[in-house]
């Protein structure tokens, strides 16, 4: 089956009891049994769900994955990967990430006895350099939150493979449109199903896909055993917005083009982050590894003026000023003072998270009104 196929029939079979197209919402936290043990498959909705378990096949089989695992946000997804850690161990992870995934690493893991390097990533090698006997998982988001870096997921993998490394990747921003992990030799695949997969800024959700059995039955054991479970009716909503992930994705990436090339020519913007431009350091890794480039831009306002920066955004009306991404409806943000306000200051200035910095999370909505919208408020 292809890519747009999988988004509407992947793993999806229709309800066995009266043959409806899409799942029902199986409101329910338990299931009868004729004697004990004697169930369906199902015995209580932690555990088992079957329209989560329908939306966890879709997970799978839209990354090329084996086992897909649905999780009630992105962080409590991240939060299951982590407890496969035990005090000792050691991550490695990219530098730049989302501002709340650096104060999971750091503010509750790293009292729990794990040690965490965050890397410039850009050039895989430089992973060698932090790998001792005590490294077990290598944290990889690409494109990078907010600064839109690549980094070269096969690379990393064979760095790995080669020191018997897990490899998770962090695919909330490309999306499986865009660039599957796992065939590129990732172990996991997270999602903030939140943001593109739901597609409709109505949800919060995350996700994990895996290929390997033992690891699937580990963090099917974390899930279960920690209980950070996402409702039947949430996973109904992703399961419907997974179905037009392509066609939302494709406009997504026309508008994210049309809008990074005009800010690139705007007299106000100083710099545009956006692989799709072959100046980008990473742009022929971005070309291999990804079908295009996505609809996240971030830049920057002239003279890293806080405060132009702020009245930008505060002008915008087409755009919303907010958190998040990935719906289909055009959002901005600033990451130094919203989405990344957790990492100290010192921190996310050295990977450009500065306060003139201003993401987008550009929809699908007509173009010219988006082009208007920015010109408005830059000008
Ligand atoms: O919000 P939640 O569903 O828990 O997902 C966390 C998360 C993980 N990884 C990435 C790359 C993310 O962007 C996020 C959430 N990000 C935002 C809310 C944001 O505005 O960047």
């Amino acid at each position: 089956m292809k890519f747009n196929t999988k988004t509407i029939h992947g793993g999806q079979t229709h309800d066995p009891a009266y043959g409806a197209v899409m799942p029902p919402i199986y409101q329910t936290s338990t299931y009868a049994q004729s004697t004990p043990g004697g169930h369906k498959g199902y015995e209580y909705s932690r555990t088992h769900n079957p329209t989560r378990s329908a939306l966890e096949n879709a997970f799978a089989s839209i990354e090329n994955g084996t086992y897909g695992l649905a999780f009630a946000s992105g962080l409590a997804a991240m939060d299951a990967v982590m407890k496969l850690l035990k005090p000792g161990d050691e991550v490695i992870s990219t530098n730049d990430l989302y501002g709340g995934s650096y104060r999971l690493f750091t503010k509750i893991f790293q009292d729990f006895g794990i040690k965490f390097h965050f890397v410039g990533m850009e050039k895989a090698s430089a992973i060698e350099d932090y790998v001792t006997s005590n490294t077990k998982l290598i944290w990889v988001e690409t494109p990078t939150n907010p600064m839109m870096n690549i980094i070269d997921i096969k690379a990393v993998s064979e760095i790995a493979r080669n020191h018997h490394i897990l490899l998770a990747v962090d695919n909330t921003f490309a999306t499986p449109y865009l660039q599957q992990p796992l065939d590129l030799g990732a172990d996991i695949v997270m999602h903030s199903a939140t943001k593109y997969l739901g597609g409709h800024s109505d949800v919060v959700m995350g996700a994990l896909i895996v290929k390997d059995k033992a690891l699937a039955d580990k963090l099917y054991f974390i899930q279960n055993a920690s209980g950070a479970v996402c409702g039947p009716q949430d996973s109904f909503l992703v399961l419907r917005g997974i179905k037009t992930l392509h066609v939302r994705m494709q406009r997504h990436c026309e508008n994210g083009k049309a809008i990074a090339e005009f800010l690139a020519s705007h007299p106000k913007v100083e710099k545009v982050y956006w692989p799709g431009f072959e100046n980008h350091p990473n742009h022929e890794v971005a070309k291999a590894q990804m079908k295009d480039f996505g609809g996240m831009v971030s830049f920057t306002t002239k003279n890293n003026n806080f405060s132009e920066a702020i009245k930008t955004v505060e002008k915008l009306k087409v755009f919303t000023l907010a958190e998040s991404l990935g719906g289909v409806e055009s959002l901005a943000g600033h990451p130094a003072s919203m989405t990344h306000a957790s990492i100290p200051k010192e921190e996310r200035e050295k990977t450009g998270v500065v306060d003139s910095l201003i993401r987008l999370s550009v929809g699908i909505e007509d173009i010219d009104d988006l082009i208007a919208d920015l010109k408005q408020a830059l000008e």
